[in-house]
């Protein structure tokens, strides 16, 4: 038996809402998810549309919406929130919307959840510590831990960060009922292609030369998604109240490698790809030590060959055109306004 039958999912319609209402329909037979998403651009209602009807429901919304939010909370026992602004380079050309989205939203669903008592899980990201020296100095540097200092560097993760530390201080003041995870760069199924390894596929099945930030050396700790949404699922169940988890499988790779594994994977030459402008601020390394994840909530990631997860994740875009090929050519449209 699940700890709670009735749990509202914000942005569920987006990549790692989607892995995880779709983790609770196969995992969880008690549970009723309602996902509110405002299906943004990185939304798709058709990625949950062939789950039992029963099981799940869709609200087209705002969080920002305080009345629909107290309406949704009033009938949940738990919120997991993912809902957000989640691209690092649209963020440095129009910030506003990750305001807006990001904190404001944030603060209209932790005030209700503290209204009616509602359970509350935060999905946050180690962006919020900033980044790491490539070559560690010190070995107490070397990864994330929950007491890094937080130390943003870019609009997305500095919005990111705030909300946070409301989510914190709301656990202090007002007692609610909360859990934070900050995780490392996720990849899988349904992520949107605007992402460095979807975009770099769907260039490749386009005909377009992929695009390397830099020099490519900049270095992502990566996760499967499915590790990720498992894990999010055992703080919820098993969390403490009040506490922060960091959810990581070990997987530092810098950003040549990973171009490289998707070229070989699709039989195209290693040096078939672009280097482009950098990206302004381009954090140098993330990597996390899940340690206390892993010890406190009995989770382990188990989808850990990177290799094997990357070509199902190929697979997976080769055999879903339909799902991002509508929206290549904006994407690009975009990239290329900023990219020489
Ligand atoms: P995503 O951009 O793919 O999906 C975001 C979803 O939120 C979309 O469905 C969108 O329609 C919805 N949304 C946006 N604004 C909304 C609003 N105002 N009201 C309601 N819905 C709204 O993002 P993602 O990659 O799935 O990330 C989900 C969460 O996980 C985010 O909070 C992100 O910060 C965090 N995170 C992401 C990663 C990663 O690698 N992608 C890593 C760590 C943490
Ligand atoms: O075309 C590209 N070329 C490139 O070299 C793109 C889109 C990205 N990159 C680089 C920049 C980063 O070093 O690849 C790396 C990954 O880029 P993104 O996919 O944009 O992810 P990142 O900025 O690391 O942030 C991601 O992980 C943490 C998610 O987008 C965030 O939502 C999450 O919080």
């Amino acid at each position: 038996m699940a700890k709670y039958n009735k749990i509202l999912v914000t942005g569920g319609a987006g990549f790692i809402g989607t892995n995880f209402v779709r983790y609770v329909v196969a995992n969880q037979p008690d549970v009723h998810v309602v996902v509110l998403d405002k299906l943004t651009y990185a939304g798709n209602a058709d990625n949950l549309k062939d789950l039992p009807t029963e099981r799940v429901q869709l609200v087209v919304g705002d969080i920002n919406d305080k009345q629909l939010v107290d309406q949704l909370v009033q009938k949940t026992q738990a919120i997991v929130h993912f809902a957000a602004e989640s691209h690092n380079d649209k963020a440095l050309h129009d910030p506003s919307i990750f305001m807006q989205t990001n904190l404001m939203g944030t603060f209209t669903l932790i005030e209700a959840a503290r209204k009616y008592h509602v359970r509350f899980h935060h999905v946050s990201t180690d962006e919020v510590y900033g980044d790491l020296p490539l070559r560690p100095t010190l070995p107490k540097f070397d990864k994330f831990t929950t007491s890094s200092q937080y130390r943003p560097s870019s609009p997305y993760s500095a919005t990111k960060a705030g909300a946070d530390l409301l989510v914190r201080a709301w656990v202090r003041s007002f007692d609610l009922q909360a859990t934070i995870s900050n995780t490392s760069n996720n990849y899988g199924p349904y992520q949107h292609i605007e992402k460095f390894i979807p975009r770099q596929i769907t260039n490749v099945l386009s005909g377009i030369r992929p695009k390397l930030y830099g020099n490519g050396q900049n270095v992502r700790d990566w996760i499967h998604v499915w590790d990720h949404v498992a894990g999010i699922w055992a703080i919820l169940e098993h969390g403490e109240i009040g506490a922060t988890y960091l959810l990581g499988a070990n997987k530092e790779l810098n950003n040549l490698t990973v171009l490289q594994l998707i070229l070989q994977n699709m039989g195209q030459d290693r040096c078939d790809f672009d280097f482009v402008a950098d990206r302004p601020g381009h954090d140098l390394r993330y990597a996390i030590d899940a340690t206390k994840a892993q010890q406190e909530l009995n989770w382990q990631p188990q989808y850990t060959d990177f290799t094997a997860g990357l070509q199902q994740t190929v697979r997976w875009y080769q055999n879903h055109q339909s799902w991002w090929q509508a929206d290549k050519t904006a994407v690009e449209a975009n990239y290329a306004k900023h990219e020489q």
